[in-house]
């Protein structure tokens, strides 16, 4: 191509400080170092955790390219790339998978040692490919997708199929896949103390079958499970709730107009904790003869992860953090939560190892075994990426996708 190999200059949505707008700047993108890939963005979602960055909530280096759900196709590749090509449709990745740390050597593990946890804001040399008005701009999540180009290490970026959509995939960089994936690989409760002891399940599957539902970590067919936060994730999580054949699921938010959609995904009733005086845990265990097997905070709430907890059952229950917790922030709750046996994780991007999963999971959505179209509220064109926000803000959308 015409560009490999040279500076491009091109649109992108920089931050300049938290608490302020984008601004839509023209940046120059330095061409991909050595096992480096340069992409041309073609579609992103937004997530709250854009958000959590320009709050403050989430620390990062200014200025900065935000955004981490997108999809585009590969512009050129620097010396040694040798799992993707130019033309290629990709996904970037904001959780890598570098297949040498413990973690990805580690068959349960995804949290490659790779990832940018702390707000760096570089690629694996240390140094961003972003410039503008002759300052540096940083990288966010090793992605950046806030932009006409980007430049991502080898390790963060997934070649997908050439038929997939990418104004509709770009989810399955982030939101999709972070909530699907807690609900049918982390949401399994501690396998000693959960399903076996329950009869019907070995009736209708078998021991066997049981068994291989067990260890693969899903949620449990017929249990019952508590959602709180009703946004892309969450929806994503009801979503992976309800393949894995759960009974009950309930959604919880103080949004009330988030419920048709919950109930559209699978959701079987809803509720806000508005409407209650009672502590919400004391109202899902009454509404379900105390027996939440699982439940999901995905809203990135202290006090939600801590009501989540209280939620799931005080013995076998499993409850997973999704939401992304404040930076520098301290849980306080009562051990005794803990003490008579539930389990308590988290998950990022949904467990997945994700240079191995995401082409899986595009393939799975080409096959039409889940549908994002009802994740995705609002389209618009890249340049309008602050009324993408105020969508976000004023509750109106799940998922706005910016296309270029
Ligand atoms: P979004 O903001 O769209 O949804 C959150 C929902 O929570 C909204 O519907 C709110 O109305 C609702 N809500 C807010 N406060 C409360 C409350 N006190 N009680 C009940 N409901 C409330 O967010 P999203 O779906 O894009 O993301 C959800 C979280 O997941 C967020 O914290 C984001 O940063 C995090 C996340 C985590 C990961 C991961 O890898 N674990 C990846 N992406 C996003
Ligand atoms: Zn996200």
């Amino acid at each position: 191509m015409g560009t490999a190999g040279k500076v491009i200059k091109c649109k992108a949505a920089v931050l300049w400080e938290p608490n302020t707008p984008f601004s839509i700047e023209e940046i120059e993108v330095a061409p991909p170092k050595a096992k480096e890939v340069r992409i041309k963005i073609l579609a992103t979602g937004i997530c709250r955790t854009d958000d959590h960055v320009i709050k403050g909530v989430m620390v990062s280096n200014f200025p900065v390219i935000m955004g981490h759900e997108g999809a585009g196709v590969v512009e050129s590749i620097g010396d040694g790339v040798t799992t993707v090509k130019p033309g290629d449709k990709v996904i970037p990745l904001f959780l890598p998978q570098c297949r040498e740390c413990n973690a990805c050597l580690n068959p349960d593990g995804n949290l490659c040692i790779k990832i940018d946890l702390t707000g760096r804001g570089v690629l694996d040399d240390g140094t961003s490919r972003f410039t503008c008005k002759g300052k540096t701009v940083y990288n966010f999540a090793g992605t950046s997708t806030f932009t006409e180009y980007t430049v991502v290490d080898e390790f963060a970026v997934a070649k997908i199929d050439d038929a997939a959509p990418l104004e509709k995939v770009c989810l399955i960089g982030c939101g999709f896949s972070t909530g699907y994936g807690a609900a049918i690989k982390t949401g399994k409760t501690n396998s000693l103390n959960s399903s076996p002891p329950c009869p019907d399940l070995v009736r209708q599957h078998g021991w066997k079958r049981t068994w291989q539902m067990i260890n693969s970590r899903e949620v449990t067919p017929g249990s019952t499970c508590a959602v709180f936060g009703l946004g892309g994730v969450g929806l994503s999580v009801i979503m992976g709730c309800k393949l894995a054949g759960a009974s009950r699921i309930i959604g919880i938010d103080l949004n009330k107009g988030k419920f048709e959609k919950a109930m559209a995904v699978g959701a079987t009733e809803c509720i806000s904790p508005k409407d209650f005086t009672k502590p919400i845990n004391e109202v899902l265990s009454e509404m379900t003869g105390n027996n939440v097997s699982f439940s999901f905070e995905v809203i990135g709430r202290l006090d939600t992860m801590v009501d989540a907890l209280a939620s799931c059952h005080m013995n076998y229950g499993t409850s997973v953090v999704v939401g992304a917790p404040p930076s520098a922030k301290m849980l306080t709750c009562n051990p005794m939560l803990l003490f008579t046996g539930r389990t308590w994780k988290g998950c990022i991007f949904g467990g997945w190892k994700s240079r191995d999963d995401v082409p899986k999971i595009v393939t799975d959505f080409l096959a039409r075994k889940f549908d994002l179209d009802q994740l995705i509220t609002h389209s618009l064109p890249f340049t309008k990426i602050q009324e993408g926000f105020e969508l976000l803000y004023s509750g109106q959308s799940i998922r706005t996708v910016l296309t270029f």
